[in-house]
Order: C-alpha cells, then sequence, then structure tokens
C-alpha cells in the first residue's frame, strides 16, 4: 500500500476521451484516430540543453492523448478535459487558407495546438475536431507542455503524414513552443517526448542531436517523483535571462557555446565578466561534463556515483545557477536523508515543480513516509519507470 499517487494508463485516458468525443460531437465517428505522447523527467543535465551539451531524461508513463477526426473543411475545434485554471476548455478556429500565421491568443493551451499547426511540415493540414485529456500534472515541470505539442504534432501525422525523421519533428514542436509559448526552450522535452523508449533513458547530446538510450530498468531501483505543489511565478523572464547569461558568457570565451568551454577557460576570463555571468557559466560547464559521467555511471549499475552526481547537480543548481527555491531544497534534502536513497535532485527549469529521486525499491515507503514528515508543504508522489514515446494508439 503506498501512499504514491495512481494514474491512468493511456488506454484509461483513451476511453474518457473518447467518450467525451461522442458527447461533444456526436457518435457518428467516421476516420477517428488517436495518439498519446509523453512527460518527462531529467534524471541530470538541467539547464544545458540550449548550451549545445548533454541531458539525461527518460519519458514518462504519464501522457496527453488526443483523439479526433479530420473535418474535411478549414475548422478546428478542440476540447481539453484538463481542469486548469479558469481558461475556457473549449476553442474553435479557423485555418488560415493563405498561409497568413496563426496568431497565439487565448486559451493559453490552445497556443500550443496552434503552434504547432504552424511549424507542421506537411502543411496544410485539413480542419479537425479532437478531444484532449492527460494525466501529466499541469505546470509541474514534467513537460506537460512539450506532451501536448507532440501529441498534436502526432495526432496531424495521422491525418496527413509528413515524410520528416523524428528529430525534425521534436524541432518543429520545440519552435511551437518559442513561436507560440513565449518561451526559448531548449530540445529537450520535445526530443524525449517524441524518442523515449521503454526501460532507457536517453543520453541526448543536444549539439549532434544524437541520442544513446542507457538502459534503466532495474527491478531492484525506483525513479521516484515527487512534485512540491509549487509554482513561483517570477516574472515569467528568469529562463530568458539564464539563456542570455550563458550565450554572454560564451561569447566573452570566444566559443559558439559553452559547450566547447572548459572550467580552465573560464578561469582565465574571470576578470572578463561579472560575478552572476561567471556562476551561470561555471554550473553549465560543470553540469556537462557531470552529465556524461552520470550516463556512465548508469550504464555500469554504479547507482551510489550516479547519486551523488544527481546531489552535486541539485546543489550547483541551488548556488550556482540560482534556480531552486526553498521547497525543492527541503524535498531533496529529506530524501537524501533515508538510508537506501542513491540521490535527488531538482528536476526541469526550477523555481518550482518536481524533484527526482533514485532509490532502492525496498525503501520506498519509508522514504515516502520520510519526505511528507519533512516536508513543510503538501507532496504529490509518482512511482515511474522510464516509458515509450510518442505513438498512435489503436481505437
Ligand atoms: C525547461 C526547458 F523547456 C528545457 O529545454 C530545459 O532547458 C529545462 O527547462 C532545463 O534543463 O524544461
Amino acid at each position: 500500500v503506498s501512499m504514491a499517487s495512481p494514474f491512468p494508463t493511456a488506454a484509461e485516458l483513451l476511453v474518457e476521451a473518447r467518450r467525451a468525443y461522442e458527447q461533444t460531437y456526436g457518435e457518428e465517428t467516421p476516420r477517428l484516430v488517436a495518439v498519446c505522447a509523453p512527460g518527462r523527467v531529467n534524471l541530470i543535465g538541467e539547464h544545458t540543453d540550449y548550451n549545445q551539451g548533454f541531458v539525461l531524461p527518460m519519458a514518462l508513463p504519464l501522457v496527453t492523448v488526443m483523439v479526433g477526426s479530420p473535418t474535411f473543411d478549414q475548422d478546428v475545434a478542440v476540447t481539453t478535459l484538463s481542469e486548469d485554471a479558469d481558461e475556457p476548455r473549449k476553442i474553435h478556429f479557423h485555418l488560415p487558407a493563405d498561409g497568413t500565421p496563426l496568431s497565439p491568443g487565448s486559451p493559453k493551451w490552445a497556443n500550443y495546438l496552434k503552434g504547432v499547426i504552424q511549424h507542421y511540415r506537411a502543411p496544410p493540414v485539413p480542419g479537425f475536431r479532437a478531444v484532449i485529456c492527460s494525466s501529466v500534472p499541469l505546470g509541474g515541470g514534467l513537460s506537460s507542455s512539450a506532451s501536448l505539442e507532440v501529441a498534436a504534432y502526432t495526432f496531424l501525422q495521422q491525418l496527413k503524414p509528413d515524410d520528416e525523421d523524428k528529430v525534425s519533428k521534436a524541432v518543429a514542436c520545440q519552435q511551437a513552443e518559442h513561436t507560440h509559448a513565449g518561451v526559448p526552450c531548449g530540445i529537450m522535452d520535445q526530443f524525449v517526448s517524441v524518442l523515449g523508449r521503454e526501460g532507457q533513458a536517453l543520453l541526448i547530446d543536444c549539439r549532434s542531436m544524437e541520442a544513446t538510450p542507457v538502459p534503466l530498468a532495474d527491478p531492484n531501483l525506483v525513479v521516484l517523483i515527487t512534485n512540491s505543489n509549487v509554482r513561483h511565478h517570477l516574472n515569467g523572464s528568469e529562463y530568458p535571462t539564464r539563456r542570455r547569461q550563458c550565450e554572454q558568457a560564451a561569447s566573452i570565451l570566444g566559443k559558439d557555446s559553452l559547450r566547447d568551454a572548459t572550467m580552465e577557460d573560464l578561469e582565465d576570463a574571470r576578470d572578463k565578466m561579472d560575478d552572476v555571468t561567471f556562476r551561470r557559466a561555471h554550473h553549465v560547464i560543470e553540469e556537462i561534463d557531470r552529465t556524461v559521467r552520470a550516463a556512465e555511471a548508469l550504464k555500469k549499475g554504479a547507482y551510489k556515483e550516479f547519486g551523488e552526481l544527481m546531489v552535486e547537480s541539485h546543489n550547483s543548481l541551488r548556488d550556482l545557477y540560482e534556480v531552486s527555491c526553498r521547497e525543492l531544497d527541503e524535498l531533496v534534502a529529506a530524501a537524501v536523508e533515508v538510508e537506501g536513497v542513491y540521490g535527488s535532485r531538482m528536476t526541469g527549469g526550477g523555481f518550482g515543480g518536481c524533484t527526482v529521486t533514485l532509490l532502492q525499491a525496498h525503501v520506498i515507503d519509508r522514504t515516502l513516509l520520510h519526505i511528507q514528515e519533512r516536508y513543510s508543504g503538501t507532496p504529490t508522489f509518482y512511482v515511474t519507470t522510464p516509458s515509450e514515446g510518442a505513438r498512435a494508439l489503436s481505437l
């Protein structure tokens, strides 16, 4: 009897979405198609993707499902079953006939959809109606937005196939996030949502866009996600600011990106940059190296070493990159107090959201209890395994 949150499978979400579809649009459903795309958790390699570095995420069994059919006109009608904010759950719009951009607007969730339509590699897309539902917690740092983008792209592929490879698909979804959600994100989230594999984490080289699978299916090991259930809405400028600071540091060092810089390069240039820029670069340069070492450790089954690197990563994100917060620090501190826990760290962009913890399977209950006892807020736990990337679902 675990305190971990149960979550519906893709098949269960599909039943729910299909029922809603029939209620909304009628039972007459020619050419009905269904797809899903996962959220992700990043094991290590944070804020390295937009520095052309390495990341080590895995796709989650938490997914966004989209079910619907083409309408053979220029209309798009979509309903979401997500209980988010005060936004309307339905959107209806016309596809511009002449390639005029679909501008972002309200509700916000529909912007991901519009962005994906805009960047779809086999334009023009046909009209359609659809229902979306998801088990990825919204705004929790598990890439609910990437899972929505990738689900929408995969849905469009069922209506009108493109001839592109999977990396181009991930890049198109990343562009959707840039232009329609205004977040200048890296490639990690969309990449792993498209290319994730069951039983494996992916070591992604964000420069070459090559991914090396790292097996992660040891039954004695648990990947625990703890949602702090806080989201600090700073002013939304923290992420772009970090990105700019990294670019500035690279340019001072005379490099294309921080991927090409060493700590020695950085030390030599200490006088040429302010302290904040120095610390940002310090984190990124070491984190890229840590991620490669962590992937090696995981391959060898050296979990203790992996866990230590996780904690180093967290401390660096807290002290040098300054994207953690009190709640995430508390969760990590509590987790690593438990005997049998290998390591723990914040995961994703930061300022709230989730931590990821690697532990021995037999201490899971003790760990959940201890975290719950020590955390000042109310956590939500997910016990997860590396899962398959985006896919069509059979009806
Ligand atoms: C967010 C971004 F979307 C990713 O691209 C990545 O930069 C991450 O923050 C930090 O590692 O999830």
